[in-house]
């Protein structure tokens, strides 16, 4: 049986998000990695709106919603229980907070990440914006070791690779700021193996050429 697709894109962090459901429940999928600004006419006929991830399934389904396919892997195979299937009021906080992150957090990220493109306010007043989430995080992290509870939650995975990126623009500021926890949190993310797997290079796709195996295929 031919493996799924995966359109991905290195550092977007909603791909990294999707890359991280995959390597978490043992799915392998074939990879192709694209450029933001020639996406493949094979992806766009597959998912007119033209962002990345998407994925397709052996059934040909097409699922381009990155949350959707962190959970299509983690149904399938779910050893660490990152899902929370068990805990449907927890699995409940984990989607919020995701929500939040992305129709909320996500665009003060943009902003003080391109801060000239907005120039009503300052670059400053955007970090603002978006460390009033940072807090929020904050304070979960000092109830307890993962955002949701002592082990990772699909909460810490689909949200890590944005703080990740809200952390870049200003590393030294970051580092200093009142956040232990975050730093703490997000620096164990980030030298962690799975973090290591996602963040693999791989050449650009490019129509009928290569792809390559992504995740460890341990899943059935
Ligand atoms: N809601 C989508 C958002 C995905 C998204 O916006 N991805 C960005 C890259 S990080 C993208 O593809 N943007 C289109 C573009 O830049 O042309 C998801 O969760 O998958």
């Amino acid at each position: 049986m031919p493996l799924a697709t995966l359109y991905s894109f290195r550092r977007c962090p909603y791909a990294m998000r999707a890359r991280l459901g995959i390597v978490l429940s043992g799915a392998q999928v074939m990879l192709r990695e694209i450029i933001l600004k020639h996406k493949p006419e094979a992806m766009l006929a597959a998912s007119p709106k033209g962002t990345v991830p998407v994925l397709i399934t052996q059934n040909g389904q097409v699922i381009d919603e990155s949350l959707d396919i962190m959970i299509w892997a983690l149904r399938k195979n779910d050893p660490q229980n990152i899902l929370l299937s068990q805990l449907p009021a927890l699995q409940a906080t984990a989607m919020a907070l995701i929500k939040h992150n992305d129709d909320t957090f996500k665009p003060w990220l943009d902003k003080y990440k391109y801060a000239d493109r907005y120039p009503e306010y300052s670059q400053d007043y955007y970090r603002k914006q978006g460390e009033i989430f940072i807090s929020q995080l904050e304070s979960l992290l000092t109830k307890h070791h993962h955002l949701l509870g002592h082990t990772a939650s699909i909460a810490d995975y689909a949200i890590y690779p944005f703080v990740r990126q809200f952390a870049h623009v200003d590393k030294n500021g970051f580092n200093t700021a009142p956040y232990p926890n975050v730093q703490r949190w997000l620096t164990d993310h980030l030298i962690s193996d799975p973090f290591m797997d996602i963040m693999k290079k791989y050449p650009t796709w490019l129509e009928s050429e290569q792809q390559f195996l992504f995740g460890t295929g341990i899943q059935d």
